[in-house]
């Protein structure tokens, strides 16, 4: 019977164990083969002289990468990774890995980004990358969690729509039978329908689609959002919410995911229970010291802006009291000051994590900014309707799962993150 490779201990006796075969080092009379699951790797050798013929003809035929099951005795040694090795009775190839490899997993040749993303099946093998794709799963299945103890509704909303959500230049037109149709760019106007639905606290995990014209690190044109509404609640309780949210990703990457951050040489430190909030006004100031374009209220941030203000907070942190000119249709202004609006992001210093906002909740204020935009009221008709007929306050946000990634790894760039990135150059695979 197979076991996992990191069940292999220098006092287990025999064992049967199915991997790949990470690295052969074949020294003439003697040879090591070391196999790698993806719990770990054991070193399998062979001294030829000794070993059954069948066990030194299959080795002949084997490559790297090659998927091999090997059965024998495990001897405890201090020589071989993990303190055991295991000398084999029998060596079977099940599936031969063709030669040469277009990737080396064994990392010993470097590979460009787009040569990995090309064979990301093999890439994938990597322990390095392995890693990433098992902390990005733990942070998704920590984030559910946490939002169902909450009481929160999962919902699934459409992808294929009529409309813009987020304005109308990162659209994808798309194909759909006689009428014009486009791929999501958020499902911020379902999750705000669904308050009127009376479910109270909705979240959804799903793509986004941004016509992103840019190639830029921090970009993807299909990201992961996290989305999250709720009713009778402000842009405060939505900053707690958020807050909340990305501290116990942290937590429980930190506590379930030891193996994988040591493979990835991160240190994790855990963020600080509340996150300093300043105000867009106190932004533009911090950034008009410590960038030479000029900057002045009004604009939104540059990317550099981002960057001077994140060297300067040093840590996570919200801006708030944006002006409502540069902020969606749907945020709510402030009663006594309707020139700035109760929206924020969440930033890291790197960058944005999320937005979110109080929203409008009364149709005819909501009419107005709609045409304040520049849009029209028509067209978002589907999504007026509701609140016309008794919308509760609410408030919500859109956390960017590939950023919190990036961003709590470390990673150089957002591909690293997403296992098929969609960008401007790559469609396949
Ligand atoms: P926004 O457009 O700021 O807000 O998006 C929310 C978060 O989603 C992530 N994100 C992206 N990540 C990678 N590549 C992209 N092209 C990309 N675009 C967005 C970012 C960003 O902070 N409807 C609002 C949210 C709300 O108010 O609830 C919205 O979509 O991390």
């Amino acid at each position: 019977m197979r076991i996992p490779i990191a069940d292999v201990t220098p006092e287990t006796t025999e064992a049967e164990i199915i991997g790949w075969v990470h690295e052969v080092r074949d020294l003439g009379g003697l040879a090591f083969y070391i196999i790698r699951d993806r719990t770990g790797f054991l070193q399998v050798t062979i001294v030829k002289k000794k070993a059954p013929e069948t066990v030194v003809e299959a080795t002949k035929e084997t490559s790297r990468e090659s998927v091999v099951r090997v059965f024998g005795t495990v001897k405890a040694t201090e020589k071989a990774p993990g303190g055991r090795e295991l000398i084999p009775d029998t060596f079977e190839i099940i599936s031969k890995a063709e030669s040469p490899l277009p990737l080396d997993v064994a990392e010993k040749v470097p590979a460009e980004l787009d040569t990995r993303l090309d064979n990301r099946f093999l890439d994938s093998r990597r322990p390095r990358i392995n890693a990433i794709f098992q902390i990005r799963s733990n942070i998704t299945q920590s984030i559910n969690d946490f939002l169902f103890k909450e009481g929160f509704v999962n919902i699934t909303t459409p992808k294929v729509v009529a409309a813009a959500t987020e304005g109308g230049t990162e659209l994808f037109p798309i194909a759909y039978f006689e009428k014009e149709a486009f791929l999501n760019q958020s499902p911020q106007l379902y999750k705000q329908m669904m308050m009127a639905a009376g479910f109270e606290k909705v979240f959804e995990i799903a793509p986004i689609f941004r016509a992103e014209e840019h190639n830029t690190t921090r970009h993807l044109n299909e990201a992961t959002s996290i989305d999250v509404e709720f009713s009778f609640a402000d842009h405060n309780d939505a900053m707690d919410l958020v807050e909340k949210i990305v501290i116990q990703a942290y937590e429980s990457v930190s506590n379930n995911c030891e193996n994988a951050l040591n493979t990835l040489n991160v240190d994790l430190k855990v963020p600080e229970n509340r996150f300093p909030r300043i105000t867009y006004s106190e932004a533009i100031d911090i950034a008009a010291l410590g960038i030479e374009e000029d900057i002045s209220y009004g604009d939104d941030l540059s990317t550099a802006a981002e960057r001077a203000i994140g060297d300067e907070m040093g840590e996570h942190y919200f801006i708030t009291d944006w002006p409502t000119s540069i902020k969606p249709y749907y945020a709510m202004p402030f009663e006594d000051q309707p020139e700035i609006c109760k929206a924020f992001d969440l930033m890291h210093p790197r960058m944005e994590l999320s937005s979110g906002a109080q929203r409008i909740h009364q149709y005819d204020l909501l009419v107005e900014q709609i045409k304040e935009k520049g849009l029209s009221p028509e067209s978002f008709e589907f999504y007026l309707k509701p609140f016309r007929y008794g919308m509760p306050p609410h408030a919500g946000w859109g956390l960017g799962m590939e950023r919190l990634i990036m961003t709590m790894l470390n990673l150089p760039n957002i591909r690293e993150a997403v296992l098929f990135p969609r960008d401007r150059h790559r469609l396949v695979p």
